[in-house]
């Protein structure tokens, strides 16, 4: 198949390109607009694929869009281009807006016109996938889990622009007949995942010697999963999924927050010992994030029935790999410190 991957230069999108260039014969054109968050240096082990190729641009450029989607001729665009960042959606929210809602429905628009044109078998075979979060269910208690059927309660700019996206993207199924798929998912994490998110944050932070920022009081939950079993996912979905359908995707690995700082303090301690002291000496408690969720949690039930996909990766096995590919590829990270974003404190709300 034909593969236009939206965002294919982020975390979870290199991870889907990495994982289509090397285990399938799929064929694959990122097309990113390389913001703070687009590193290329994620997709140097495919770069020289005769099945990959790369277009920048921006996904609200409609012309672009339209262009690639004409050149390309895709069986299947996976539309993962978004702004990411929870904190970032609460200093700065406009960005947020632009480009996961107006460049989502540019997406749909362009995507509309060039299917229309398609013959019938094409037509029928076509896949718009949209991958979408589980904070757009909005925030669980002690117990639950979030289920497709989970009303959606956005609470963050982040959350109610994926909110609005899913929204567009399930009209443009319902309305014009587009074969669309979305999937929520929880919080990954593994190689290649930008320094501000908490796990890549707190490792390297760590190696500098300076404070673990841990919010509030460290007893919020998340649902961890490991980004290689989220590209498994995608693909199971893309390429057996039903048309019209929602799956979500969960690493079955709910841990508190505090839980996860400490057990990559642990492995630090054992894989590079500090000359005095341990990583966990480190731990700050600051300041909570305005509005922040506390818990959640996927039910994962339907993707492993309908399509028999499970994560592969425990907890365990994955933090060991994670903080392990951050001690072995300190040059990925110190070019994204040196030149963009150096750890500091995010979407602390100043009214
Ligand atoms: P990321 O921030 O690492 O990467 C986003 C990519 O999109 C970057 O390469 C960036 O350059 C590109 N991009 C941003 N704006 C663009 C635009 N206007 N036009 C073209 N490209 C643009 O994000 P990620 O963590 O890899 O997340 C990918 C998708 O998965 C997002 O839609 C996100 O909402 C969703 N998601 C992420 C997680 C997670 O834990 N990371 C969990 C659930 C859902
Ligand atoms: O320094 C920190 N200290 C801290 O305690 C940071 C950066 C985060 N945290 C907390 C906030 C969250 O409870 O850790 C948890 C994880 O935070 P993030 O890594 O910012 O992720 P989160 O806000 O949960 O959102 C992530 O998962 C869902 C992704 O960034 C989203 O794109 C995805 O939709």
């Amino acid at each position: 198949m034909r593969i236009l991957v939206t965002g294919g230069a982020g975390f979870i999108g290199s991870a889907l390109v990495r994982r289509l260039v090397e285990h399938t014969a799929h064929e694959v054109l990122v097309f990113d607009k390389l913001t703070y968050a687009g590193v290329l240096s994620s997709l140097e082990s495919v770069a020289a694929s005769n099945r990959y190729s790369f277009v920048q641009a921006d996904i609200c450029d409609a012309d672009a869009v339209s262009k690639a989607l004409q050149e390309f001729r895709p069986d299947v665009v996976a539309h993962l281009a978004a702004e990411s960042h929870v904190d970032r959606s609460i200093d700065g929210p406009g960005d947020f807006i632009q480009t996961n809602m107006v460049g989502t429905f540019v997406m749909l628009n362009q995507t509309l016109g060039y299917w229309r044109a398609l013959n019938e078998d094409a037509k029928a075979a076509f896949r718009f996938h949209h991958i979408s979060t589980d904070e757009v269910f909005g925030s669980l208690g002690e117990d639950g889990f979030f289920t497709e059927t989970t009303p959606y309660d956005p609470r963050s700019p982040y959350s109610a622009s994926k909110a609005g996206s899913d929204h567009l993207v399930r009209a443009w199924g319902h309305t014009y007949g587009l074969p669309v798929l979305v999937t929520n998912c929880s919080n990954n994490y593994g190689p290649y995942h930008f320094p501000e998110k908490l796990i890549p944050l707190i490792i390297i932070r760590a190696l500098n010697g300076e404070p673990l920022p841990v919010y509030g009081d460290g007893s919020n939950v998340r649902d961890w999963l490991f980004v290689d079993d989220h590209a498994r996912a995608l693909q199971a979905v893309f390429e057996t999924g039903t048309p019209g359908e929602t799956y979500n995707v969960g690493g079955n690995a709910e841990r508190k927050n505090i839980e996860v700082v400490t057990a990559i303090c642990s492995i630090l301690d054992r894989l590079r010992p500090k000359d005095e002291g341990q990583y966990a000496d480190q731990i700050t408690y600051v300041t909570d994030r305005p509005g922040h969720d506390h818990r959640y949690a996927i039910d994962a039930s339907k993707i492993r029935s309908d399509l028999d996909w499970t994560p592969a990766v425990t907890f365990e096995q994955g933090i060991e790999q994670t903080v392990a590919w951050y001690l072995e590829n300190q040059s990925w990270w110190q070019d994204i410190l040196d030149a963009r974003y150096s750890t500091q404190r995010l979407g602390v709300a100043n009214g």
